[in-house]
């Protein structure tokens, strides 16, 4: 769990700037890409990145939600947007609303008591998961997967080396 804001804080900056990376590399075409036929698709994964930094109000952090509610953009340009506005609106509602001692008040989630600094973390990890989801479908779907923590098939290739396997 968290115990400090500015963790928090250096932490989210650094993971929000990898997603956006990830988001900027969607296009239109590829939102429609499914897990498996009738599933889950890539607009919906991302769409639930964009989403799921706002359940954080449920722990009293005031922030606007993405607009457009629960309907997943036909625009990855929107997505990608939305996606930018939102993480930084929690990073600054944390910063501004919260103090450390907020972060080890409980509060109920999902049927448990949860330190705000837990939700924190949870959070963060959680926007890992999808991510990853997210850029095995995006090669499905034929995009350049962005690096996230290490080099891709492409930049090795493109660094004349062999790619691991
Ligand atoms: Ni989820």
């Amino acid at each position: 769990m968290f115990v400090k804001i500015n963790d928090f804080a250096k932490e989210w900056e650094e993971e929000l700037k990898l997603t956006e990376k990830v988001m900027g590399a969607l296009t239109d075409d590829s939102l429609s890409r499914e897990v498996i036929p009738g599933r889950r698709t890539l607009g919906d994964i991302a769409w639930h990145l964009v989403l799921s930094p706002h359940y954080m109000t449920g722990c009293g952090l005031v922030f606007d939600g993405p607009a457009g509610g629960k309907e997943v953009p036909a625009s990855a340009a929107v997505i990608a947007e939305e996606y930018g506005r939102i993480s930084r609106a929690l990073l600054e509602a944390v910063k501004t609303q919260w103090s450390d001692d907020s972060l080890l008040e409980t509060v109920d989630m999902m049927g448990e008591s949860w330190a705000n600094g837990v939700t924190l973390r949870f959070t963060l990890m959680h926007q890992a998961h999808h991510r990853g989801q997210m850029t095995v479908l995006m090669r499905q779907a034929g995009l350049r997967i962005p690096e996230v923590y290490g080099q891709t098939y492409d930049s090795w290739i493109e660094a004349g080396m062999e790619p691991l396997k």
